[in-house]
């Protein structure tokens, strides 16, 4: 049984966008997809009107930033299924029912994967590399390759939204959504798609401003969802710098030259060092327990739902 159009909503963030959302939301209209939300930052070119005009729900979001759009829009969206894209004109509503269909067959979320099969140049090279030094990274921290994690095509269940913890306000969104979806073991299908290049109009991105900032939140997630990686890196780097100064003062001391401060320095270098790791292999046992009990709690939860079912 495929998913029916009228279950869908598809939300479109924008900000400034009025050369693209036209013809875009004519063509999920014609597709026939009538729950067209778009969630607009306050443009100041029309947008507003235009996705109005072509027959979308529009809300002006309060505050800054795609990430706080996409919060306010989760908590204001009905409909059990979730097709959210960009409005640049960059991905392609004939792909919906690609991204649409794993969720039919249990899917929790879908990732359009736009690096693997992209026009030639609808990435910059920079940004391209910048993408995959992102999704290492993020397989680093955080355990699962996920191609693009920073893809704005997204498929998903009303149902799997309740399980994410969502903060973060700005381009940083989608990295959040990706961690949340790997940290509740959400189950996660990545399908390519095209992904063409943006029609002349303005982006929003900096590529190395909100590149340092993924990169921080992939690291700043790990401290919840794995803390052996979080501490063990700040670990790792303070008793490497302490071995080095300690090969140094070992090296000055065979010379008849002793350096006691950086003897002491040293010393307290590699036991912070030991010490931070100790922290992150705790935290990493915690984080074992933890998930353990809420293997339980979830199994309990299912059991009770069974016999809720069965007394009805
Ligand atoms: N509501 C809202 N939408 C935003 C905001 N910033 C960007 N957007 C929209 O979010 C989508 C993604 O932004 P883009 O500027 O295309 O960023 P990107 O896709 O990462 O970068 P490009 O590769 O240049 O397309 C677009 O539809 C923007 O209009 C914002 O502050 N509020
Ligand atoms: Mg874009």
């Amino acid at each position: 049984m495929a998913i029916e159009r009228e279950d869908v909503c598809i939300l479109i963030p924008t900000l400034n966008e009025v050369l693209t959302i036209t013809p875009l939301i004519q063509d999920f209209r014609e597709m026939g997809f009538d729950h067209i939300f778009v969630i607009d930052g306050n443009s100041t070119d029309g947008t507003v009107q235009a996705a109005e005009a072509a027959g979308a729900r529009v809300v002006r979001q309060s505050g800054k930033g795609k990430g706080t759009a996409i919060i306010e829009a989760f908590s204001l969206i009905e409909e059990p299924y979730i097709l959210m894209l960009d409005g640049d004109g960059t991905y392609a509503p004939s792909d919906a029912d690609r991204m649409l269909a794993p969720l039919d067959e249990g899917a929790d979320h879908v990732i359009g994967d736009r690096l693997t099969a992209c026009d030639e140049g609808a990435l910059t090279r920079l940004n391209h590399f910048g993408n995959h030094v992102i999704n290492v990274l993020f397989k680093w921290a955080h355990g699962a390759y996920l191609q693009d994690i920073l893809s704005g095509y997204r498929a998903f269940t009303q149902e799997s939204l309740e399980r994410l913890n969502l903060k973060e306000t700005g381009f940083e969104i989608e990295t959040e959504i990706a961690v949340e979806v790997v940290r509740n073991d959400l189950k996660v299908v990545v399908i390519p798609v095209s992904y063409c290049e943006r029609p002349g109009t303005p982006t929003k991105l900096h590529p190395f401003r909100d590149g340092y900032k993924i990169i921080r939140t992939i690291y700043r997630l790990a401290k919840v969802a794995n803390p052996l990686f979080y501490f063990g890196l700040i670990g790792m780097l303070l008793t490497v710098a302490g071995g080095l100064l300690g090969v140094y003062v070992v090296y000055e001391w065979f010379q008849n030259i002793e350096r006691i401060p950086m003897t002491i320095l040293t010393v307290l270098l590699i036991m912070a060092g030991l010490m931070i790791t100790m922290f992150g292999l705790l935290g990493d046992l915690f984080l074992a327990f933890h998930r353990e009990t809420t293997q339980e709690l979830k199994k309990v939860r299912e059991e009770l739902e069974k016999l809720k079912r069965k007394m009805e």
